[in-house]
């Protein structure tokens, strides 16, 4: 067929659809819709009745509900070993503390990470990956954070990149040296900061997109967060944190005065926390399995979130010490349950919201022309049973790209 400047060009559609969209305030739900592509974006996304036509390649839905691709934004996906033995002694009686005074902890998946090949990371964290994918995952976000020194920092980036070409998926590497304190900085955190900042973040620039850092007692002060971010401003880069996890730091107000596009945990932020967050645009993005895992009782404050307009992700939060799942539909479910997030929320939170967090709006999260054409196709009539079943996969089929 000819073309018209008027017409929408297409090369496939997926039709007889139910869309969630996400666009708008809430899901964006669509009865009878029509997603259409071209060149792996999407050009339509609305009702059938407003459909373009002629594309080469048609796929019929059956009346499948049809989101975007999820997105998991924050995860620490890459690393060696498994910290099983220690959740043993943790149901023996253990403290994660005299665990991690015993060698344990971060520091035992440092050690087993410096130890791995950079094949070795791509190698172990594929099985992770491909658990995530099978759930509709299309893009991740995946942190260093175990290496702790340069070489090993820049080695776990380079696996997080390396996935990226084993999958079709979108892998946005975050560099997290300033997760923990290396055994051989042990008593002098600001020399180690000096090292994040003055050699880590300039080498690992080229190879992430954001920086991060765990502002808390057991990881680093505020005042060395804000260094770090400084640094991070300097080559480039966005920054994320890691706070109010365990205690209240106002790190998440610190992010939020630095335009952090997320600051995550926040079990123990105030509304004051809040208020800085939602009106810096910051996103909040809450973990429900390592809560869930850790068995922490302090819930986030959603309700002041909503109250401030603070917009929420959720994520798996992926780790071997504090949670160690890869499906983040337990995490929707979990948002529910333990949080109290509401179906659309709870959507919204890996999809759109999401996206934000990792400075992807632009790209990928909504069904709308312009974006990646990311889907994920369910067996499910409506949006609520992707929330609702726990440890249930609906997945019919995930597009990447428009493939
Ligand atoms: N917060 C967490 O829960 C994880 N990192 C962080 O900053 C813990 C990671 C681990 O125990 O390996
Ligand atoms: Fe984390």
């Amino acid at each position: 067929m000819t073309h018209s400047d008027e017409t929408v060009q297409m090369d496939q559609c997926w039709t007889n659809a139910r869309l969630a969209t996400m666009t708008g305030d809430g899901l964006g739900l669509i009865d009878d819709g029509v997603v259409a592509a071209k060149d792996g974006r999407i050009v339509y996304a609305g009702p059938a009745a407003g459909a373009p036509s002629g594309a080469s390649r048609t796929t019929d839905c059956e009346g499948r509900l049809i989101t975007p691709g999820l997105i998991d934004c924050h995860t620490h996906l890459v690393h060696a070993g498994s910290r099983a033995n220690e959740w043993a002694m943790r149901l023996d009686g253990a403290s994660y503390e005299e665990i991690a005074r015993g060698g344990g902890g971060i520091v035992s998946t440092m050690r087993a990470t410096r130890a791995a090949s950079e094949a070795e990371l791509v190698e172990t964290a594929l099985p992770r990956l491909d658990a995530l994918i099978a759930e509709g995952v299309t893009t991740i976000e995946i942190k260093s954070g175990y290496g702790l020194d340069t070489a090993n920092e820049l080695k776990m980036l380079r696996a997080a990149r390396a996935l990226a070409a084993e999958r079709r998926i979108r892998v946005e590497p975050t560099f997290l040296g300033a997760h923990a304190l290396p055994p051989e900085y042990q008593g002098d955190s600001d020399a180690y900061i000096d090292l994040v900042v003055g050699e880590m973040i300039p080498t690992a620039a080229p190879l992430a997109s954001a920086v991060d850092a765990f502002c808390e007692g057991i990881g680093f002060s505020p005042v060395q967060c804000e260094r770090v971010f400084a640094a991070a401003e300097a080559h480039g880069l966005a920054v994320k944190l890691h706070a109010e996890q365990l205690s209240a730091l106002h790190g998440s107000a610190l992010a939020a005065r630095h335009g952090a596009l997320s600051a995550d945990h926040l079990e123990h932020a105030t509304d004051d926390d809040v208020r800085a967050m939602a009106a810096a645009g910051t996103v909040a993005v809450l973990l429900p399995g390592a809560y869930y895992f850790m068995r922490e009782t302090k819930l986030p404050p959603v309700e002041a979130m909503r109250r401030h307009g603070a917009r929420i992700a959720i994520a798996t939060d992926c780790n071997p010490g504090t949670s160690p799942t890869t499906s983040l539909l337990l995490m929707l479910n979990m948002s529910a349950t333990l949080f109290g997030l509401t179906v659309a929320e709870a959507l919204r939170a890996v999809t759109v919201n999401a996206a934000a967090a990792l400075g992807l709006s632009a790209e990928v999260g909504t069904l709308e022309a312009g974006k990646a054409c990311d889907l994920a196709i369910w067996n499910a009539e409506g949006p609520a049973e992707l929330v609702y079943r726990i440890g249930f996969n609906p997945l019919h089929q995930r597009i990447k790209d428009g493939q």
